[in-house]
C-alpha cells in the first residue's frame, strides 16, 4: 500500500520526519533554528517592530491577533487579508519551502512589523532592544501550559514526539522541550520587562477580563479607540470566534504539518483544564518541584478561575 502524499504549497510531501532538537546558547531549539541561527541572532529590527514573545502554548495567537485589531482598529476586513503565519513573521522558525525563513519574511514585510517569537529574553536578537522596540509577552500558568503544549506536539509534526503524558511532563519540568524550560522563561522576561520596554501580560487575567486586558493593549500601544471599537476587538478575538476562524486556527496548516485530527489548534481555550490531565500523584509532586524551582519569584499565577 502506498503511504499518503500530502500537497502542501504545491509540494508533495509524504514520510515527513519530525524534526529534531539541537541546543543552541544552552537552550533546546528545533533543528533548522539551530542551522540559521546566525540570521535570527543578527536579525536587524526597526524601532516601530512590535515583538510578541510568549513560552509556547501560552496565548500568543490570541495577542497577535489582539494587536492586529487594534492596530486595524477593529476593522476585520484588514484583520482577515492571511492566516497567522502569513501576517506575522514568526523569527526564528524555518518552514518547509516556498514559505521563507521567520527572518527573510520579517524582511520582506513592510513596517509596521509585528513579529512572533518564542525564544527566552537572552536569545532575542540584540537589535530588538537596541531599537527600543515594543514588547508584549504572555504568561501562562504552567499547568495549563504544559498541558496544551503536550496536545500541540501530539498534531505538530514540526516538533519531536511528546511521548506519554508522564514522560512529556518530566521533560517540561527537566526544561528539554523546545524552547527550554519554562520556569527559566516565564522568570527571564519577567525580570527583563523592568528594564525594558516590555508589557508583562497574564493568559489567566486575559481570560478573566479580556476588556480590560485589551484596554492595557491598547495603551501599551497608545491607541485610543472607542468603545464599540474595544467590543468589536472583545468578539473578534473570543475563542470561539478564533476557533471557527480560518485566519486564526492554522486550518490553513493541513497534515502532514498539523493534524488538527489529532487535537486542534484552538482546542480549549480555559484555565484549570489541566485538573483533567494531571493525576492527583502527578499534581502533588509538580507542586513540590514548582515550589523548589519559583521559591525566589515573584512571580504569581492563577490556577483556575
Ligand atoms: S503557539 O503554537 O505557541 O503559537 O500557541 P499559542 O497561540 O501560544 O497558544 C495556544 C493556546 O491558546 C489558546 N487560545 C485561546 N484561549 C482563549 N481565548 C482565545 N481567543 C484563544 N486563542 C488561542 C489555544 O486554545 C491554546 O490553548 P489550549 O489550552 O490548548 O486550548
Amino acid at each position: 500500500m502506498s503511504a499518503t502524499v500530502y500537497d502542501f504549497q504545491g509540494l508533495k510531501l509524504d514520510n515527513f520526519e519530525r524534526l529534531k532538537l539541537r541546543p543552541v546558547e544552552g537552550i533546546p531549539l528545533i533543528e533548522t533554528t539551530a542551522d540559521t541561527w546566525d540570521q535570527v541572532k543578527t536579525f536587524q529590527a526597526k524601532s516601530d517592530d512590535l515583538l510578541i514573545a510568549t513560552y509556547p502554548r501560552a496565548g500568543t495567537t490570541w495577542m497577535q491577533e489582539i494587536v492586529d485589531m487594534i492596530n486595524n482598529k477593529g476593522n476585520i476586513e484588514k484583520c482577515i487579508r492571511g492566516p497567522m503565519h502569513d501576517r506575522f513573521p514568526f523569527i526564528e522558525i524555518v518552514p518547509l519551502p516556498p514559505s521563507p525563513s521567520g527572518v527573510k519574511h520579517a524582511e520582506q514585510m513592510q513596517s509596521p512589523r509585528i513579529i512572533k517569537t518564542h525564544l527566552p529574553f537572552q536569545l532575542i536578537p540584540k537589535s530588538f532592544l537596541e531599537e527600543k522596540c515594543k514588547i508584549i509577552y504572555v504568561a501562562r500558568n504552567a499547568k495549563d501550559n504544559a498541558v496544551s503544549y503536550y496536545h500541540f506536539h501530539q498534531m505538530n509534526r514540526g516538533l519531536p514526539e511528546p511521548g506519554t503524558w508522564e514522560e512529556f511532563l518530566k521533560k517540561f519540568q527537566e526544561g528539554t522541550l523546545c524552547w527550554g524550560s519554562w520556569y527559566a522563561h516565564v522568570q527571564g522576561w519577567w525580570d527583563a520587562k523592568d528594564h525594558h520596554n516590555i508589557l508583562y501580560i497574564f493568559y489567566e487575567d486575559i481570560k478573566e477580563s479580556p476588556r480590560r486586558e485589551i484596554q492595557r493593549v491598547m495603551q501599551f500601544l497608545n491607541a485610543d479607540l472607542p468603545d464599540n471599537i474595544l467590543e468589536k476587538i472583545y468578539q473578534h478575538t473570543s475563542f470561539e470566534f478564533m476557533k471557527k476562524n480560518p485566519m486564526t486556527n492554522y486550518s490553513t496548516i493541513p497534515p502532514p504539518i498539523f493534524d488538527h485530527t489529532i487535537s486542534a489548534f484552538m482546542r480549549k481555550g480555559i484555565v484549570g483544564g489541566w485538573k483533567d490531565s494531571f493525576s492527583p500523584s502527578q499534581n502533588e509532586a509538580f507542586d513540590k518541584d514548582y515550589m523548589r524551582k519559583m521559591a525566589k519569584s515573584y512571580l504569581m499565577f492563577k490556577w483556575e478561575l
